[in-house]
């Protein structure tokens, strides 16, 4: 059970974010806002307690928390995106995890290893890692020996065609993964339930699971139907803004 959640408020420079996917638009600001707004009222309902940060400008990324920090159940790991204009986040989230964690239980990734919380995908006290266009080896080297000093494991996943593993893989426990794409033969996943998640509805592999909620977003009807006849609740939440800047629900927060 998740009783914390932190996120970001998106700033005005979030027009300028990075994308793979131009011609789906510049995302608008206002209705990003009201879009974060409706996700924070999701997570409320689910039963957590909602950090929310002030916006930072100079990040027109930094809505996208999920990628400056990894939390386990045994403490936190401070990444260090692999993305230039990003990097800066992670040391911007510092004072908030220490709000919640004493020194002894505050990790590192630290150059010329790089990792993004995008790429990890936590299984119970095992750790799946992409390695990513902003996840190398070595920060996959540093986050497993972490891991193992805390009792915890992990393991490199190789992607292809993703920004993040989580991009195209989530874990919404009970043994139920959404997988799509390139990870729905992956042996590392073959001993889960896979529900798997059709091409056209591929962005929707991310969502979100919350003390036995699931949130979905809005506009991926066979994707939503899916999980509803796998027998959770769900919410559905509109992400169509973060999605111009190939965001979705997970990157929008650290859950713990
Ligand atoms: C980026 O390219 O870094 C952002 N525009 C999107 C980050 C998405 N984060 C995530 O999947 N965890």
């Amino acid at each position: 059970m998740f009783t914390n959640v932190i996120v970001r408020r998106p700033s005005k420079s979030l027009v300028d974010g990075i994308t793979s996917a131009p011609e789906l638009g510049k995302p608008d600001y206002e209705l990003a806002l009201k879009q974060h707004d409706d996700y924070i009222a999701a997570l409320k309902e689910c039963g957590v307690e909602v950090t929310v940060l002030p916006a930072l400008e100079e990040f027109p990324d930094s809505c996208f928390v999920e990628d400056t920090a990894v939390i386990t159940r045994k403490g936190a790991i401070i990444d260090n995106p692999g993305a230039g204009t990003r990097n800066g986040e992670a040391k911007a989230m510092e004072p908030t995890i220490r709000e919640f964690f004493d020194d002894d239980r505050i990790a590192y990734i630290e150059a010329p290893g790089t990792l993004e919380g995008g790429d990890v995908m936590m299984v119970g006290d095992h750790f799946f890692v992409g390695r990513s266009a902003r996840t190398n080896e070595e920060g996959i080297r540093q986050f497993i020996e972490i891991l193992e000093g805390w009792g915890l494991t992990g393991s490199e996943v190789p992607l292809e065609y993703v920004l993040h593993l989580k991009t195209g893989v989530n874990y919404i426990e009970d043994n139920n993964m959404l997988v799509s794409g390139e990870f729905i033969e992956k042996s590392d996943f073959a001993e889960y339930n896979k529900i798997v998640i059709p091409e056209d509805e591929a962005y929707a592999a991310n969502c979100i699971w919350v003390n036995g909620t699931v949130i979905v977003p809005e506009g991926y009807p066979t994707v939503l139907e899916k999980i509803q006849e796998a027998g959770y609740k769900t919410i559905t939440v509109d992400t169509s803004e973060y999605r111009k800047l190939d965001g979705g629900l997970s990157c929008l927060s650290l859950r713990f």
